[in-house]
């Protein structure tokens, strides 16, 4: 009986005390799967959120942003706190967001109503399908602590409720992107793009020289219309630098080597210390300020051409990748991955996924030693000679060590440059040289093996 009173009153103070729900929400507008919104919905007599905080899943999709730009949230904010970031790794998959209105301000979400407090973009997939998103906790950012799904009421935290939604999403099936090892311009979408069947996901290149000229394209399969500009940011991760990267020579070039009129167009490798550390590219273009210039409706298009150099100091095996990374920052504002067609913003489908790998194995050598036996001697100035005049020794297995002067191209510079440091007092061979070693210098000439290092 006392225990029935009792629960009776915690009940009563309960529903007093704790008459507000909060409820965290999903919009999701019909027809168009992008944007999604989180909300959060206030009911009750007391004042509306000053802060929030949670983490959001999504399944059979993946998140690729999360953001209070534009909600009522970011319209209210004032001197407070935003958090917003993707987490990833094993059912760690999923975004988190952390708010506090203002910290000097009495600032609340509206009482009793429905706000918006986050935008939420999901990669494009290419099968479609249903996609549920849940708010959860526990979601891990990197070098945070765990995110609880949280609302603050005057100063107090409240559990609020959490809905889950799910929805269809349509096949992302008119625009892709790619890479290649040669400019592609084509009416067959993926002809010549790496990877399996095409996708660009999973290609592999192997480079004897450590040097690798790649292509970026847009593969169209539009039923009208077709690409009128894009922006591009392209990360390049791993023991490579980037030696160059234009649009010369490619679709984007001026008309009539490519499909560019006028228009717009900036590529710039990006400035490592502006990016957290990462190299890339950004690329802007704009193929016309007319409105009819554009891509060929179906066809594959490169865009990009990037000379990428593998190196590392001591590694023997070099391993670099290429990927679609959104938020790469040039001279301007970070860039996306966006094409336009009819005006319109339009994600490729997979750019969350297309990449290539690139690989190159170092193999010791000694430079000057033309004939490959160990020792640089006159027989080696002669063996280099016979190659380029004499069409002996056609195709050496170690072309980097026939280049005595090391500028990256063997010619009659070098036979007489080993001769000049033998006989005349020059300047002595490039490294490696006196003993085996590995090229200090990235350059186009490669060494598939080199015996007399082993
Ligand atoms: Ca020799
Ligand atoms: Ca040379």
């Amino acid at each position: 009986m006392r225990l029935a009173l009792f629960a009776l009153v915690l009940l009563f103070l309960g529903t007093f005390l704790r008459a507000d729900t909060f409820d965290l929400g999903f919009e999701i507008p019909s027809g168009s799967p992008s944007p999604l919104y989180c909300t959060l919905t206030h009911a009750g007599s007391g004042p509306g959120a000053q802060g929030w905080a949670f983490g959001v899943t999504a399944e059979n999709a993946s998140i690729a942003g999360l953001t209070v730009a534009g909600t009522q949230a970011a319209a209210l904010f004032n001197a407070g706190f935003v958090y917003t970031r993707l987490t990833t790794g094993p059912g760690n998959e999923g975004a988190v967001e952390a708010v506090v209105l203002s910290f000097t301000l009495p600032i609340t979400l509206p009482t009793n109503a429905n706000s918006r407090i986050a935008v939420i973009g999901l990669a494009p997939g290419g099968a479609g399908g249903f996609v549920t998103l849940r708010y959860v906790d526990g979601l891990k950012a990197e070098s945070s602590a765990p995110t609880a799904c949280t609302v603050t009421q005057d100063g107090s935290s409240i559990s609020p409720s959490r809905a889950v939604k799910t929805f269809e999403i349509a096949p992302c099936t008119t625009l892709h992107v790619g890479f290649s090892t040669e400019r592609l311009s084509s009416l067959e979408p993926f002809a010549g793009i790496l990877g399996e069947k095409g996708s660009a996901a999973g290609a592999e290149i192997v480079t004897a020289s450590g040097a690798a000229t790649i292509f970026a394209n847009i593969i169209s399969e539009l039923a009208s219309g077709g690409v009128q500009g894009w922006s591009l940011s392209i990360g390049l991760s791993g023991d490579a630098e980037l030696a160059s990267v234009t649009t010369d020579g490619t679709g984007a070039a001026p008309f009539p080597d490519g499909f560019r009129s006028g228009g717009f167009e900036r590529t710039e490798i990006v400035d490592p210390a502006r990016n957290g550390g990462k190299n890339g590219v950004v690329s802007a273009v704009v193929l016309s300020l007319e409105p009819n210039a554009h891509l060929r409706p179906v066809g594959t298009e490169s865009v990009l051409k990037l000379d990428v150099l593998l190196s590392s100091p001591s590694k023997r095996e070099l391993s670099a990748a290429l990927s679609f990374k959104d938020g790469l920052t040039g001279t301007g504002q970070p860039v996306s991955n966006l094409l336009t067609v009819e005006d319109d913003d339009r994600l490729p489908c997979n750019f969350a996924t297309a990449s290539v790998t690139l690989k190159s194995t170092r193999v010791p050598f000694l430079r000057g030693d033309s004939n490959g036996n160990g020792r640089v001697t006159i027989s080696d100035a002669i063996h280099t000679l016979g190659h380029l005049f004499l069409g002996s020794h056609p195709s050496p297995e170690c072309s980097k060590a026939l280049d005595s002067n090391d500028d990256g191209a063997v010619n009659i510079s070098d036979p007489l440059y080993t001769l000049r440091f033998l006989f005349l007092g020059g300047p002595p061979i490039a490294a490696p040289y006196p003993s085996c070693g590995n090229d200090p210098t990235v350059d186009g000439l490669g060494c598939e093996s080199f015996s007399a290092c082993e």
